[in-house]
């Protein structure tokens, strides 16, 4: 009998089951009241002596283990006909709701891309700033009208701590802490204190590029933006520059580009003249170089602007600014399926 005994134990921890069914069917053969164990223990009533004390230790320990055994075949079956009951395995699942790029993020990485390909590296500095970062050492004369309350977001009280109203002041600390030349593109958020409309907003997306080294001439400046025109428009894309103004860049100029929409001929996104505002540009003055410790006899350089939203704007033909700030789901999906 011990034997026996011993033979269904080994029998019992061994046992799995595939459904419920089967473990069912289990416990009735050895767990009912005409069971394998049952009967067992119809036959221990008759054992005497020395072996009742091993074989009753034995008994029970199979009982535990065939009881055990049932718990755990229920627990890993349970439910899992209930829970596939009228469910089709078959069809395709949820689909997995993924973000997506905002479009002036989109924009500025396309343009971060042209530059890499010309060798200039991303830089990128603090939005809050000081007098000497953001102005005075891009040769902003003390009274110049983008300092006033007007024009300039001031932190407080201080009238030395502002936000940047552009990105050169990023490239005022690269050229106090790089070493000569400098190739670089500063991307950044900037600030100005503008009455808010389809075509101005207070904040708005910037990159600049900024080249020193010895001899750079504009004819490095003009081949510069002809190849970005053309990586950014296309190839067809003509450039144009007008004299224009800054205080850090002398001589300055605007790009204008050829109309991305009519080509050249005139329509009413280029209202007519057939061209596009870009960006300015210019050949950093030589202040500039004095103000930030670079000999000005050695080294020349040349430097350009532009706003990101503007840029994004004509190239997917969107007419108000706004709606880059308000992330309303649907114009940030459409835009950047179509980008
Ligand atoms: C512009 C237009 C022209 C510019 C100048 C400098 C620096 F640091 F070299 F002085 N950085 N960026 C610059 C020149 C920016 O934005 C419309």
């Amino acid at each position: 009998m011990l034997k026996k005994i011993r033979q269904l134990l080994s029998e019992i921890t061994a046992f799995s089951a595939q459904s419920a069914e089967e473990a069912e069917q289990f416990r009735i053969r050895h767990l009912s009241k005409k069971g394998t164990i049952a009967l067992l223990f119809e036959e221990f009533k008759q054992v005497s002596g020395e072996q009742k004390r091993e074989m009753g230790q034995l008994l029970n320990e199979l009982k535990i283990a065939a009881l055990a055994k049932v718990n755990e075949l229920k627990e890993a079956l349970s439910g899992q006909d209930e829970r596939l009951e009228g469910l089709d395995l078959f069809l395709p699942g949820d689909p997995l709701k993924t973000g997506s790029r905002h479009p002036i993020t989109i924009v500025k990485n396309e343009i971060l891309s042209i530059f890499d390909r010309l060798g200039f590296v991303v830089s990128e500095g603090p939005e809050i700033e000081d007098d000497w970062h953001n102005f005075s050492a891009l040769n902003f004369p003390q009274e110049h009208p983008a300092r006033d309350m007007q024009d300039t977001f001031f932190i407080g009280k201080n009238p030395d701590i502002l936000l940047h109203t552009h990105t050169s002041s990023v490239q005022v600390r690269d050229m106090e802490t790089h070493e000569l030349p400098l190739r670089l593109v500063t991307p950044g958020r900037v600030f100005r204190n503008e009455a808010i409309s389809a075509r101005a907003h207070c904040i708005f997306h910037q990159v600049e590029a900024l080249y020193i080294d010895e001899q750079v001439s504009f004819a490095d400046l003009k081949q510069t933006l002809t190849y970005f025109a053309k990586e950014l428009f296309g190839t067809e894309t003509r450039i144009r520059l007008r004299p224009s103004y800054f205080p850090f860049t002398e001589p300055s100029a605007e790009m204008d580009v050829s109309c991305t929409l009519c080509h050249g001929k005139g329509c009413n996104v280029c209202k007519g003249t057939g061209w596009l505002e870009i960006l300015g540009c210019g050949m950093v003055d030589p202040n500039v170089l004095e103000l930030n410790g670079i000999d000005k006899e050695k080294y020349s350089g040349f430097a350009l602007g532009m706003g990101v939203e503007r840029i994004a704007m004509l190239k997917y033909g969107i007419r108000d600014l706004r709606l880059f700030f308000e992330n309303d789901i649907r114009f940030l999906e459409q835009l950047s399926a179509a980008i």
